[in-house]
């Protein structure tokens, strides 16, 4: 990965919570710009350090904390883990306070059904219409992703609640929540709307991005432009562009 690639900073309100979040402390956050597991940490009130790497370096040292090179991941008691599902699984095993995982084992299989969805298929579906430069190519990437999302919203989002699956917010919110957070840059660059999806979907857009946990964690939209740049030209050079340009999907 090439050094040149600047990192993303955190900027605006999220720049404030790593204010508040940069003491040394036995867990540590490695981010930037993964939003799934901050809202987690803000959500339970979970005192962390908050430390930023550059994910396009590939340091050493960062490579012993996760083999993979990406972020989010986590040191507890100088343990190591990654891969966002599993830190929102641990965030919960390791501090059972503030759940955000429903108790009931048939919900809580569901709620991962729904985030492996989430994150198989609308995920992969938001790399490839980003970068898709031909008129085309962007038509078929809209449908594709306005299908992923209208899915997951008709088959897991319980019809008249406040929150995804409920009265709570959950992990469900947790999961997809960064991408709504994106959803501005989708609008300028490609013409998605939420109401694309449906109005019930938008109204939950609406309600998730008035949350004081995704605020406290998002950064000022021009940074999203700067970053996403790269990926709506498809020059990104990160391993999650080179893999939606072979039209793969990462592991
Ligand atoms: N499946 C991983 C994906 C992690 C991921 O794609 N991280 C991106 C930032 S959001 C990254 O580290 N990119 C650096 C790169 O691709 O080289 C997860 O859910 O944790």
């Amino acid at each position: 990965m090439p050094d040149k690639i600047d990192p993303p900073h955190a900027t605006g309100a999220a720049e404030q919570t790593v204010q508040k979040h940069s003491s040394p402390h036995d867990l540590v956050f490695h981010a930037p710009f993964v939003q799934r597991v901050w809202i987690a940490l803000e959500e339970k009130g979970i005192p962390y350090e908050y430390k930023e790497v550059n994910p396009y370096k590939k340091e050493p040292h960062f490579l012993k904390i996760n083999p993979k090179g990406l972020v989010p991941a986590l040191e507890h008691d100088n343990k190591a883990l990654y891969e966002s599902l599993v830190l929102l699984e641990y965030l919960d095993d390791a501090f059972p306070d503030s759940a955000i995982r429903p108790r009931n084992p048939h919900e809580l299989g569901l709620v991962r059904l729904a985030c492996q969805q989430i994150s198989n298929v609308v995920v992969p579906a938001f790399y490839r219409y980003v970068q898709a430069q031909e008129a085309d190519k962007q038509k078929e990437g809209h449908e594709a992703f306005v299908k992923a999302l209208r899915e997951v919203h008709e088959q897991w989002f319980v019809v008249g609640s406040e929150w995804a699956r409920g009265d709570k917010f959950g992990w469900v919110d947790c999961v997809l929540g960064p991408w709504v957070a994106r959803f501005t840059l989708l609008e300028k660059h490609r013409g998605f709307k939420p109401e694309d999806v449906g109005p019930e979907f938008k109204a939950w857009c609406d309600k998730l991005l008035d949350r004081p946990s995704v605020k406290a964690t998002s950064s000022l939209p021009e940074n999203y432009e700067n970053v996403y740049r790269r990926y709506f030209e498809n020059t990104a050079e990160s391993e999650v562009a080179k893999a939606t340009r072979k039209g793969e999907w990462l592991k």
